[in-house]
């Protein structure tokens, strides 16, 4: 009877938990990275439409292998995350996604299939031959990497090349954005500008690149450029760029344009370019991966992050661009006293002459000259490790001087101290 009423109430105990977390959704994504206020939206959509309730759990991460290693090495119980490209790629190579079912979603309100771009729906196929990436996630920002830079201070022939992160004269003004990856392949790309040009090497083929030769010519080539950098950044560059203490920032392009529009109201004028040389075009994209336990909701979260007004208001808040191709968002984002461009790529035949920020947008032509990362596999711990040589003995010459300056005060001091002490002992003996 007593081992009875314990497994009554251990089941109890099981079943209330079970039945929370079917109310609880946990939502792990980047900071500054969606407009919070459709958070509350949601759970009452989700009330509406299933009749049951639901709360979201909201977390957020600044650097990819952040999110990666809880997944991957902790097993936490995201619901749904947003990694980039080449980790979605790792995560589906590695089995860590669990494939997307959204015929559980009534007709009338799935907006996934409706409003894919053919270019996202394109690139999502080639993340991996294998296994399309389609089934397992759907994009939700997009953009490129490029360099934001304070036209007072910086020419766009200047911020036109990667080497302006080494440029003498921005020394202590430089930031650079705290994500190997980003880093590397812009990097990589400038250093094998001659190889691209003469047609040796692919940008594809710079983005598998993960030789011992290559990472050690990043590597040395960073180790020029830290001393001239005044932070390595996760998230706050955008920041110092609008008050002016940094001029020149290795940066995304939703980062810019939310920088851009922050300055010009303190009457600071940045810019955003993709250097010549080349770049990377970059995608993140909702997943819910393998230790999930409320996949329903994820499923329902991801479709409603998909309607077109709520894409607008996530894009409006962050700066970045929404991977959705419905022509509301992009009717959303005309502004006449623009000059039109090109975005047939992106969202059809129609949309060729459209008037539209190009930092937002990329003309065809930048995106020609970029390439999508892809991941390295067991190979990534040998970046992270050269990140963290380049980056772990961050400190400039003039920091070496202050420390060894500080060392010697303190001996001084302590050896005054032990001298005076002395001095009082022996006069108190007298
Ligand atoms: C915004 C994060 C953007 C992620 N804070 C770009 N991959």
């Amino acid at each position: 009877m007593k081992k009875l009423l314990i497994l009554a109430a251990l089941s109890a105990v099981l079943f209330s938990c079970s039945s929370d977390r079917d109310q609880i959704l946990k939502v792990y994504n980047w900071s500054d990275y969606i407009d919070e206020s459709v958070l509350p939206e949601f759970e009452a959509w989700y009330k509406v439409q299933t009749g049951e309730d639901i709360k979201v759990v909201y977390q957020t991460f600044d650097v990819n292998e952040t999110m990666l290693s809880k997944i991957e090495k902790g097993h936490e119980d995201y619901d749904v995350v947003c990694p980039s490209d080449y980790i979605i790629e790792r995560m589906l190579n590695d089995g860590l996604l669990l494939p997307l079912d959204f015929a559980s979603i009534p007709d009338s309100i799935n907006y996934i299939e409706l409003n894919k771009s053919p270019y996202i729906k394109g690139v999502f196929r080639s993340i991996n031959p294998a296994i399309d990436a389609n089934d397992y996630s759907v994009a939700y920002m997009w953009g490129t990497t490029g360099i934001i830079f304070n036209t007072d201070k910086v020419t766009p022939e200047e911020a036109g090349t990667w080497d302006v992160i080494r440029n003498p004269k921005f020394a202590g003004q430089i930031l650079i954005k705290d994500a190997p990856r980003d880093v590397y392949g812009p990097v990589l790309i400038y250093l094998k500008q001659k190889e691209l040009k003469e047609g040796t090497v692919t940008l594809e083929e710079l983005m598998h690149d993960s030789s011992d030769a290559s990472i050690a010519a990043v590597e040395a080539y960073l180790k020029q450029v830290k001393d001239g950098v005044l932070g390595w950044e996760a998230d706050f560059g955008k920041d110092q760029m609008t008050k002016e203490r940094g001029v020149i920032s290795l940066n995304w392009s939703g980062d810019a344009v939310w920088a851009i529009e922050e300055a010009a109201e303190v009457g600071v004028s940045l810019d955003y370019i993709v250097p010549e040389e080349g770049s990377t075009v970059w995608f993140d994209g909702w997943v819910i991966p393998k230790y999930a336990k409320n996949i329903k909701a994820a499923t329902y979260f991801i479709d409603f992050m998909c309607r077109p007004d709520i894409a607008i208001r996530n894009m409006d808040e962050t700066g970045y661009v929404s991977a959705n191709g419905a022509f509301e968002v992009l009717e959303s984002q005309i502004d006449e006293s623009l000059e039109p461009i090109d975005l047939t790529y992106f969202f059809g035949p129609d949309a060729d002459s459209v008037r539209v920020d190009p930092v937002l947008y990329p003309d065809k032509a930048v995106i020609d000259r970029c390439a999508l990362e892809h991941d390295w596999g067991k190979d990534t711990e040998k970046l992270l490790a050269m990140w963290s040589r380049v980056k772990g003995d961050n400190a400039s010459s003039m920091t070496y001087v202050i420390i060894a300056l500080a060392v010697v005060a303190i001996i001084v001091a302590v050896i005054f101290n032990n001298r005076s002490k002395k001095r009082r002992r022996k006069a108190t003996r007298k």
